[in-house]
């Protein structure tokens, strides 16, 4: 057996004891109340769901097994020249609750490399779509398009008992996240490039390779997509793209149909949709108000006008967060490092001055931070990744690693199928 999947039996084979354990002695035992408000509220803040790979606090942000994102990029293995993180490494911590070694983030590397053929009829179902589809709906009928290899399905059609759930779905996990910078790569060329593909260099790391595939090769941006694959994988269990890869591989549908679900969810503007908003309405402020160095009061005009017009501000605001985003703070010190200067960055970061006490003015915002989105399309554009439409693409290929490796966890856990309660408006007005 491969030493992660070995690992990763040993870990989850203990916590299952532990868990089936703690369910026999406390299984009773009362963790949250839930009000009207959440049951119209969209479940906010509701605890009715594990996930092993990451937890969010509402000012700290996220950690990864208890890792903070100064501290993943200060302890995970790194890209060639040493500075930013490599997504691999995060994969094996959020898989087995453990920084990996240089060597072990090497192996994954080939692993990948070595599961990463995409299979023909993938880039036929790519091409039968109109070469304007939005490429979040390609990146989607592509992953679905990949599930007649799906080794969990066969298994299960062959008759696997329920203890070996795990086995295939790692399998799957390891396959899919391989093949998905050459699925989102094929997808950025065939739009946006008239379908002058380049051929993977199986030589270089996850990220690097990506960014070679995007037509992207500087070590700069190669860095940048280390950054981003890493900050944007996980953010625990009940954000819309994890949550739905989660519910529908309750149901025994494979990685491959979960992670499609789970991505139609990413696509959303108030979901991960968000990261080209964020750069529509810049550069559409940008055109309106005639300059690329706007002040910052031509900026809060603008942000009043949005709001007047019933719109949000996209990049601002957050379910659970209460704080800036430290994704945001993560992008903004690589911005500090490597692109300092740059105009559309400097927007962002007067951006950054003027939105939050306007949001906070309006007395409803609970979160007038920004979030992740407020930050990414500004470094894409300044290495010249200026193709808006693609930006939740890139998110998604970072979100599989961490609700995939959540995906094995949960059949190793034997979580059963997922069924909250819902009930009607006339059943609420009885019970008050
Ligand atoms: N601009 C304007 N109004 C906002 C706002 C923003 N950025 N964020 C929240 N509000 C409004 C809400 O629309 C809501 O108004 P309503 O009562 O009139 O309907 C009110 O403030 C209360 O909302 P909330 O409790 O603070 O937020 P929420 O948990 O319901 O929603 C989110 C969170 C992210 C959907 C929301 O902040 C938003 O729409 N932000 C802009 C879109 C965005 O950036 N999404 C990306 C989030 C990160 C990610 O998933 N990638």
């Amino acid at each position: 057996m491969d030493p992660l999947k070995q690992k990763f039996s040993e870990k989850a084979t203990a916590l299952r004891s532990e868990i089936k354990a703690m369910l026999k002695e406390h299984g009773d035992k009362r963790f949250d109340e839930v009000t009207l408000k959440q049951i119209y509220g969209g479940a906010r803040g509701i605890k009715s769901m594990v996930w092993e790979t990451s937890q969010l606090d509402a000012l700290e942000g996220i950690r990864f097994r208890g890792y903070s994102i100064p501290q993943l990029r200060e302890q995970l293995p790194k890209g060639p020249d040493g500075k930013e993180p490599r997504p691999e490494g995060l994969f094996w911590l959020m898989l087995v609750g453990e920084v990996p070694t240089d060597e072990e983030v090497q192996w994954v590397t080939e692993q990948w490399a070595s599961r990463s053929e995409v299979p023909e009829h993938t880039f036929k179902a790519l091409d039968a779509l109109p070469v304007d589809t939005h490429p979040m709906t390609q990146f989607t009928v592509a992953i679905a398009s990949m599930q007649s290899e799906s080794e969990f399905a066969r298994r299960y059609d062959e008759g696997i008992s329920k203890n070996d759930y795990w086995d295939p779905t790692y399998e799957d996990t390891m396959n899919l996240v391989a093949r998905l910078p050459r699925v989102a790569a094929y997808i950025y060329r065939r739009t946006f490039h008239n379908g002058d593909h380049i051929a993977p260099d199986k030589s270089l790391d996850w990220s690097g390779n990506f960014a070679h595939m995007l037509g992207k090769d500087s070590a700069d941006f190669q860095n940048l997509m280390r950054l981003y694959l890493t900050i944007h994988a996980d953010h625990e269990g009940g954000n819309a793209s994890a949550h739905t890869t989660h519910l529908v591989g309750s149901t025994l549908s494979d990685a491959y149909l979960s992670l499609s679900a789970g991505m139609n969810a990413l696509a959303g503007p108030l979901h991960g949709l968000a990261n080209q908003e964020v750069i529509k309405w810049i550069f559409n402020m940008l055109e309106s108000l005639g300059t690329q160095r706007p002040t910052k009061e031509q900026i809060a005009k603008y942000v009043e006008d949005t709001l007047a017009s019933g719109q949000v501000i996209p990049g601002y605001g957050h379910a659970v967060l209460r704080k800036p985003d430290p994704r945001f703070m993560a992008q903004k010190r690589f911005a500090e490092e490597y692109i300092k200067g740059d105009d559309v960055v400097e927007v962002v970061w007067k951006i950054f001055d003027v939105v939050p006490p306007i949001l906070q003015s309006l007395g409803k915002v609970k979160n007038p931070w920004p979030n992740v989105d407020a930050h990414s399309g500004a470094l894409l554009v300044h290495y010249g990744l200026k193709e808006y439409s693609y930006y939740t693409v890139l998110f998604g290929v970072s979100r599989a690693l961490g609700v995939l490796a959540a995906l094995c966890w949960s059949r190793a856990l034997g979580f059963p199928l997922e069924r909250p309660k819902s009930v009607t408006t006339e059943w609420v007005k009885a019970q008050l």
